[in-house]
Formats: structure tokens, sequence, C-alpha cells
């Protein structure tokens, strides 16, 4: 059996954050598998493997933490996500709650606001011309219309931003972006976890939900309000830099844009390809429960597995013209939502945000012209953008 390569490259250092894309080319042409030499870490960069590894939950595990910390060595950044960092059995019954309240059906009942809002916004935008992308709309979209559904009142919601930045740093390394980040863990983590409470939580919607499942004896009142903050956690700064990343990926390709224009009903697969060519969760990781084989390798038991979604979605063994962004491939099979038993849960609800989102602006916008350099948010696991100055030209 060959050796397994190990590369010398940081997949946390800023010029990586900012664009990583040489960094997976050399990830995944070094091999199927390779070692880390900075991190303890296997990683795989290709759309195969990163398959693999993820569909198999029995030998790659999540309850030993889906970031760089390996919580079998090291106490966890905050108390585990119980369906997150969690494994079946006890993943199974809470994945169960969760589905049914983020179910297709259930989603439908809430289309119709959510494209109220989105027609509004978009129009706000097309009045102002000349925008910022994501002060504009990337980000008050998604924090309108996710936390109106769980049912948060309004106030305070910009702790949402500042938690949802803390923790998907937090699966990185105790790096510079972390301290930062946890400066006011404190209070932002009082915040949240006070808006766990059923009292905090408008009848019917998704949250009070989690409570009925509770109500009906499937889960005790803690396990409801740890599930209330995986939606607080999971549900924001995601779709926010999905969103964003979409609007850069049009604006930056204007004959993609005229596509979408001469045909909104291609807002969904639009959105879909904006996921796989700049995936907003980059990476996650799982861990070994036993000696594995990947490609043919051997790892030993408990050893941190580095999954590059970003990369398996740009790898040419899986993709034709990957580099290529082109709203009428089907993009389906992307692992932007990662796959299998931990694939996203709330994948039903990011997708009409960005449906929604893109269709408005595909009927009412002519033309996007990048009207100033963005910048990025650098955070150890989402790519995500601070500023996009933008000009809507009205249709
Ligand atoms: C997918 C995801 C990201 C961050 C947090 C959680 C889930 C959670 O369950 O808390």
């Amino acid at each position: 059996m060959t050796q397994i390569p190990e590369l010398d490259v940081d997949p946390y250092a800023p010029e990586n954050l900012l664009n990583p894309y040489p960094m997976h080319e050399l990830m995944r042409e070094t091999g199927p598998l390779v070692k880390l030499k900075n991190y303890p870490v296997y990683a795989c960069a290709r759309h195969q493997e990163v398959q693999h590894v993820l569909s198999d939950y029995e030998n790659f595990i999540s309850s030993a933490g889906v970031g760089l910390t390996n919580f079998n060595l090291e106490t966890p950044f905050r108390p585990k996500s119980l369906i997150l960092e969690a494994d079946p059995p006890q993943h199974t019954q809470m994945r169960t709650i969760l589905s049914r309240i983020l179910s297709p059906r259930a989603v439908a009942q809430i289309r119709e606001s959510f494209a109220a809002v989105a027609e509004e916004m978009v129009d706000r935008c097309v009045e102002k011309g000349d925008i910022d992308g994501i002060h504009d709309l990337a980000q008050p979209y998604p924090l309108k219309v996710f936390p109106d559904a769980v049912g948060l009142d309004d106030e305070g919601r910009e702790n949402l931003l500042l938690y949802g930045d803390m923790v998907f740093n937090s699966m990185g390394p105790r790096n510079e972006l972390l301290a930062k980040s946890t400066e006011r863990m404190i209070p932002v983590t009082q915040w949240i976890m006070d808006h766990c409470g059923r009292d905090m939580l408008r009848p019917g919607g998704f949250g009070d939900q989690i409570y009925q499942a509770a109500d009906a004896g499937e889960i005790d009142v803690k396990q409801a309000a740890m599930l209330v903050r995986s939606f607080l956690s999971a549900g924001v700064d995601t779709t926010i830099n999905g969103l964003g990343n979409a609007l850069f990926s049009l604006a930056h390709h204007p004959e993609q844009f005229a596509k979408l224009h001469a045909d909104p009903a291609k807002a969904r697969s639009a959105f879909e390809e904006s996921l796989r060519y700049e995936s907003t969760a980059q990476t996650f990781f799982r861990t070994t429960n036993k000696t594995c084989d990947v490609a043919g390798h051997v790892i030993p038991e408990n050893t941190k597995v580095l999954c590059m979604l970003a990369s398996a979605n740009r790898d040419p063994r899986k993709w034709e013209n990957p580099e290529k962004f082109d709203i009428e491939r089907r993009a389906s099979g992307h692992m932007a939502f990662g796959t299998g038993i931990h694939g996203c849960v709330g994948q039903v609800v990011a997708r009409i945000e960005g449906e929604l989102v893109l269709s408005a602006i595909a009927r009412k916008v002519k033309r996007i012209e990048v009207t100033g350099q963005h910048t990025r948010r650098l955070n150890n696991t989402l790519r995500a953008l601070d500023t996009l100055p933008l000009r809507f030209v009205p249709a």
C-alpha cells in the first residue's frame, strides 16, 4: 500500500480563507486522501471520498465534534448540539423532530410570507439602485424571515449574527478569528439561551413546534431548548452567506444573470449552482470510530477527517468545467448541504430563501453591475462576504 501523502497547507491561513481554490486543487490532485502537516488530521478533497466519509456514519462519527477539536480529547466549545454533534440512535430521535418541522409540506406553508418579504426588499434595493448586496439584502432578508418563522421577537437579532460567526469559527483552530469572535461570548450566549425558552417563542412557529414535541413526550424541555439553539445556530449565518455568494456569483457573471433575467423560473437552479460554485459551509469533520479505510488508505481509530465540501463541489472527476459558473447545469449532487443522515435539515428553507430572492431580482432587475471592491469576512468554516457594492439596474 502506498504511503499517504503529507501536505504542508493550512486551510485556516488567511490567504486560503480568502481564496481557497488553489489549495483545493493541490489537495485534490495530491491524492484521494492526504495528511496535513500542521494539524493531526487526514483530509479528503475529492467528491467521491467526501461523499464516502459523510455517508458512512457508523465509522465516521459526529459525536466527537464536527470541527477540528476532538471532543474525546478536549472539552467542547459549548454544550454539544443534540443533532449536529450526535450519532444514532440519539441523533435519529432529534432529527425526526426537526425534519418534521422543516419538511417540504411545512415549509410550503411559510412560502407566501417569505415571498412577500423578498418582493418588498428587492423593490427597495431597486429603488436605491446603488446598494451593498450584503447589508441591503443578503443579511436583512434571512435575519427577518427565518427568526420570524422560528417565532422570535424582533429585538436583539444582531446576536444571531455574532453567535453564528462564533459557532462556525469554533469548528476551526483556536486562532485569531475565534478569539475575535468570542470577545462577546458570554452576553451573546446568554441572549441565545434566553431566547430558546418557550416563553420567548410565538405559538405555532418552528420553535414552539419543538416544544409541542416535548408536550407529546418525544423529548424533555431541556432538549427542546437545545434544539431551538440548533435553529438559532445554523439557520441565519448560513443562509445570509448563501445569498451573498449567489449575488456575488451572478454579479461577476453578467451573461449568466442575463439568462436568469430572461427566464426567472431558473432562480432555483441558479441558487443551486451558486451553492456548488461558492459553497457557504466550506468544511466539516468526522472522527474515526475504529480503524477505517478510505480509497485504500488506512486511517487510525479516533482520528479527525476533514471533508472539503467546497472542493468536492469543484472536483473535475465529478463536474464538467467545474470552474464555470453555469446556472443551467445540473448542480444536484453537490456537497454544500453535506449528505447522508447529517445532511442539512434546513435545506428546504434555505432553498426557498434563495429561490424567492433570486426570482424577485430576476424579474425586477435588468442588469447587476459591480460598483466597487467587495470585502470578505474571514471565518474558519464559512465563505462569507462583508461588503458587496452593486448597482441594480431596473428592468
Ligand atoms: C449545521 C449546524 C451548524 C451549526 C450549529 C448546529 C448545526 C447546531 O445544531 O447547533
